[in-house]
């Protein structure tokens, strides 16, 4: 169960955010819209929501899960891979701190995003994309192992994080997209199969029971219902311009 959750306020640099979307610039108004209707999804899930301020230094800063990953023993500051994101660290890891007595670091040449790593119970799945490599996901692996966890790596391609096609659900239930349906490393999940045109809805939370997913996919909701989920759909919009996933805009613990 989680009881807390971190977010970020999007700023209005996040229009310069980067991206390879090609869905044109997002609408500020309406992400900060967005945004206060995602925390009210998350407070429905009985999740405490810290609201970070908005910081204009920083355009993607409010895609809080790629500068940090927080476990049951430890919080994790990454390395960010964009360089427009790596003084991101800062203002997450004073946040953290509040929450975390013990705080771990990775170190460059490593580089990671939270949105790289996939929490199974004690086991990490870390995705080695553009932003993540090999060196940062043995430092990860190396810090799990310190505190009694595990970690693997998942040679991934085409996709921009691991979680951008891969959402754990808990009770060994996966929904995966692309080359993910077919990987080896998940074969022994209970995959849920998301549509190639409804790819965006792979990444999706479990919060407390409620599975919170993009509005807009109803195959896929459609499918979460009958596997049993409560389903709770946000509108994320003008964050998928920027690339960014559901997961990304908070830190769940
Ligand atoms: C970026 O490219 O870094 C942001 N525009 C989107 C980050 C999305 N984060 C995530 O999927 N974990």
């Amino acid at each position: 169960m989680f009881k807390h959750a971190i977010v970020k306020t999007p700023c209005h640099a996040m229009i310069n955010g980067i991206t390879e979307a090609q869905l044109g610039a997002p609408h500020y108004a309406l992400a900060l819209q967005q945004h206060q209707n995602y925390i009210q999804a998350l407070k429905q899930c009985g999740v405490a929501v810290t609201v970070l301020p908005a910081d204009e230094n920083f355009p993607d800063s409010c895609f809080v899960e790629d500068p940090a990953i927080l476990t049951k023993a430890c919080a994790i500051i990454t390395n960010p891979g964009a360089s427009s994101r790596k003084g991101e660290t800062d203002a997450i890891e004073k946040a953290v701190k509040a929450f975390y007595p013990k705080v771990e670091r990775i170190q460059p040449p490593g580089t990671l995003d939270g949105g790289d790593v996939m929490m199974v119970n004690n086991h990490f799945f870390i995705g080695l994309s553009d932003r993540s490599n090999s060196n940062g996901a043995n430092q990860l692996i190396a810090i799990l192992e310190s505190h009694g966890m595990s970690g693997s790596c998942v040679a991934m391609s085409e996709m921009l994080h691991l979680k951008t096609g891969l959402s754990y659900l808990e009770n060994n239930h996966l929904v995966a997209s692309g080359a993910f349906l077919q990987h080896a490393a998940f074969e022994k999940f209970n995959v849920l199969a998301v549509d190639p045109d409804e790819s965006y809805a792979a990444n999706c939370i479990w919060v407390n029971g409620t599975v919170i997913m993009p509005a807009g996919f109803a195959k896929t909701q459609k499918k979460l219902r009958q596997a049993g989920f409560d389903v709770l759909p946000v509108d994320v919009s003008e964050f998928q311009k920027l690339d960014g996933g559901l997961s990304c805009l908070s830190l769940r613990f």
